[in-house]
């Protein structure tokens, strides 16, 4: 939807480039449309000029905001591009599926084209040296792939990045007695990689508010999961994502991964995190023999009649109940996706062992 908007601003700066004689080659170039740094939400200023792409010299004429009627840009200098568009580094390293990236480099000027494993992903140029990418689709090939900006002047040298597919892969929340091996077992796709700079939050139900959040500062197993959960869990999730028993309530509640730090979030109080779709990654609401929790299913995977927003039962009875044996485990791929779970023998750190999607 971008790369329309860039299209059809570019053909409005064409017509307008027009009238002032573009097309001889002496006459200056034209500035370039404000589109490439309005193309999401920003009407209130004028884009920056392009350099001047069809004139042979001369300055060019200012470019005037494409969307919203911005103020006029900055005039093109005419005579071609201004530089090839360079990669210099990035904020998330290992990107997930759904995500966003904060690109620095230069050249960014009337950027066209962004591809990463050579998918076309969205953008928005914030200004000649950064680039916003996002939110990064799943069809992106997962593992180490190139990052490709092209500029008026060409592509850039391909920027390596990892893409990983980050979701909650089981849950386990009720147990007998005292809940004493709870876990949230997570899959990223790809093995030995960091998941440093996201998050694993827990939702209330009752209220819609966080109640713990917890930075993954982890490293995926060589199967790409990492396991999480109480000290009695086996095997034993690392030290750093391990949770007191008891923590991870029986529901109806919610459990979510995100593109930020855990010190976002407001645990207790009055200020507690109200649920969010923000940075969200991955989420699965749970139950065990409750009512639908409305909020959270609207909030992290979506309104009515999005077909995703169920709800999953570990158990058809909350007390002695299957919930006490069973955890909820994916059993097909799909982010925000309720249908892709079913319950069986907990599989902590393991493969799931649950048959066909319900
Ligand atoms: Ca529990
Ligand atoms: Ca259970
Ligand atoms: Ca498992």
């Amino acid at each position: 939807m971008l790369r329309t908007t860039l299209v059809l601003a570019s053909s409005a700066a064409c017509v307008t480039a027009l009238a002032y004689g573009c097309a001889r080659s002496t006459d200056g170039g034209t500035g370039g449309s404000g589109a490439t740094t309005t193309t999401t939400t920003t009407s209130s200023t004028g884009g920056t000029g392009g350099s001047g792409a069809l004139g042979g010299g001369g300055s060019g004429t200012g470019g005037s905001g494409a969307l919203g009627g911005g103020g006029s840009g900055t005039g093109g200098s005419g005579g071609g591009c201004s530089g090839v568009a360079d990669v210099t580094a990035v904020d998330y390293p290992v990107l997930a599926h759904g995500g966003a990236l904060a690109v620095t480099g230069a050249g960014f000027t009337g950027t066209s084209l962004v591809t990463l494993g050579g998918v076309s992903v969205p953008f928005t140029v914030n200004n000649d040296g950064q680039l916003t990418l996002g939110p990064l689709p799943d069809g992106v090939p997962l593992g180490t792939q190139n990052l490709v900006v092209t500029s008026p002047c060409g592509a850039s040298t391909p920027f390596a990045l990892t893409v990983i597919h980050l979701v909650v892969n089981e849950l386990d929340c009720n147990q007998p007695l005292t809940d004493a091996v709870e876990l949230v077992e997570l899959s990223a796709g790809v093995p030995n990689v960091s998941l440093a700079g996201y998050a694993l939050v827990f939702y209330n139900g009752g209220g819609n508010v966080c109640y713990f959040a917890r930075d993954l500062d982890a490293t995926t197993d060589a199967n790409g999961l990492l396991l999480t959960g109480n000290a009695g869990v086996v095997p034993a999730p690392a030290a750093t994502c391990q949770w007191p028993s008891d923590t991870l309530q029986n529901g109806p509640d919610a459990v979510a991964v995100y593109q930020t730090a855990a010190a976002g979030f407001v645990t207790a109080g009055p200020n507690a995190t109200p649920v969010t779709a923000a940075q969200l990654i991955d989420a699965l609401v749970y139950e065990t023999a409750d009512a639908d929790a409305g909020t959270l299913l609207d909030t992290l995977l979506g309104p009515a009649p999005y077909a995703g927003r169920v709800q999953v039962d570990e158990g058809p009875n909350s007390v002695g109940g299957l919930s006490e044996t069973q955890s909820i485990q994916r059993c097909a791929d799909g982010r925000r996706d309720g249908r892709r779970f079913a319950v069986g023998a907990p599989t902590p750190g393991a493969a799931n062992g649950v048959t066909p999607c319900p």
